[in-house]
């Protein structure tokens, strides 16, 4: 029987024919276009698919400099471990992983990797400290990225967690020519590259600027679902739903979801731990994916019944009966099928 995995990557190939042949057939434009939409949706968990399976669970924390990563991180690893503000600032990429042993692994440009193996925390921090800053000099110029393993309950096992240079908030905000924003979109999409998976970090009180949303939604809607807000400690309900509302128009069709989180006195911490969790975990994560394909079954669903009657048949007759004959070890396709056999509906 396939994993989880293996089977939602069926089911996504399967969606996918069947969208793209029905809207290739289609006679009528409107059919065809409503056709084409969720056949973004879907190629866009498709291709999140494929990037988790080639890089694993690996999420990175990132947004401008200064709005709160490191803190975050340490708060939901419960640790002081990552650099902060008001210690040096993370000049690379620091990965952390659980693991039994207590070591540092420092990856250098065209040189082997060097294990410090650490007796204690405190050990482990000072080392952090020295080896993330942004000091001046050969050997930190060379380093390329920071592996921290360490015994940490709060880090789910497969999880490798990034914590991401900060870059100032002029620069994002400050892009007016083309030339000085593509230089700035390569390095932070640099120490993106081995992220599967993005969570956006923005400071509350400084909000959700335009050219963050679109350097958002040009280079991380594809693997970015997730928003952490943080610094809102003492906001009230009102405030969160008035700071949703205000921003996720910025990000149009595939809005994150927002984690509301304060450091100070743990607001959401939990919450965003389990969403951790199911990032890293390979089940829950397909169960995810499936519980959007089946929200968007719906939607389409619900668009076909108001379809006028002539245009109602949609899928093409043999795309169709294929999808229906896949595979179907959990049951997914039959949901699916469920909700998308209304083509002659009343
Ligand atoms: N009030 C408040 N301040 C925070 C919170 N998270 C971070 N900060 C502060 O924001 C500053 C920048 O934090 P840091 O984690 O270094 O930001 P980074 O550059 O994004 O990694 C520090 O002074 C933190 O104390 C929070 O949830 N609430
Ligand atoms: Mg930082």
């Amino acid at each position: 029987m396939s994993t989880p995995q293996e089977a939602c990557h069926e089911l996504l190939g399967s969606a996918l024919i069947l969208l793209q042949e029905s809207a290739d057939t289609a006679l009528d434009d409107s059919v065809s276009s409503g056709l084409r939409r969720a056949l973004d949706v879907v190629k866009r968990h498709y291709r999140r698919l494929d990037r988790v399976n080639r890089l694993g669970a690996v999420v990175a924390l990132a947004g401008l400099g200064n709005v709160g990563k490191s803190t975050l991180l340490n708060t939901l690893l419960e640790m002081d471990i990552a650099p902060c503000r008001n210690g040096p600032c993370t000049a690379v990429p620091v990965e952390f992983q659980r693991s039994e042993n207590l070591e540092i692994v420092v990856f250098r440009k065209g040189d082997l990797p060097w294990t410090l193996p650490c007796a204690e925390h405190n050990e482990l921090r000072r080392h952090l400290d020295w080896l993330a800053q942004d000091a001046p000099g050969e050997s930190h110029r060379q380093i390329e990225r920071i592996v921290v393993r360490s015994e940490n309950a709060h880090l789910p096992p497969g999880l490798v967690l990034v914590d991401t240079p900060g870059f100032g908030s002029a620069t994002i905000d400050s892009m007016d020519s083309e030339a000085a924003g593509g230089t700035h979109d390569e390095s932070l999409l640099a120490g993106l590259q081995r992220a599967a998976q993005v969570v956006w970090v923005v400071l509350a009180e400084q909000g959700i600027g335009q050219r963050e949303a679109d350097f958002w939604k040009r280079h991380l809607s594809d693997w970015c679902d997730d928003l952490a807000v943080t610094g809102c400690e003492g906001w009230s309900d009102s405030e969160l739903v008035r700071f949703r509302k205000r921003f996720e128009r910025l990000f149009g069709r595939h809005c994150p979801r927002f984690h509301f989180v304060s450091c100070r006195d743990g607001l959401g911490i939990v919450d965003l731990r389990h969403r951790l969790q199911e990032l890293a975990d390979q089940e829950l994560r397909s169960n995810a994916t499936v519980e959007s394909l089946v929200q968007l079954a719906r939607e389409l669903s619900g668009w076909i019944k108001e379809l006028p009657l002539k245009h109602r048949d949609v899928w093409r007759r043999d795309s169709w009966l294929r999808f229906r004959q896949g595979p179907d070890p959990y049951l997914w396709k039959q949901q699916l099928v469920t909700l998308l056999d209304v083509s002659y509906g009343s």
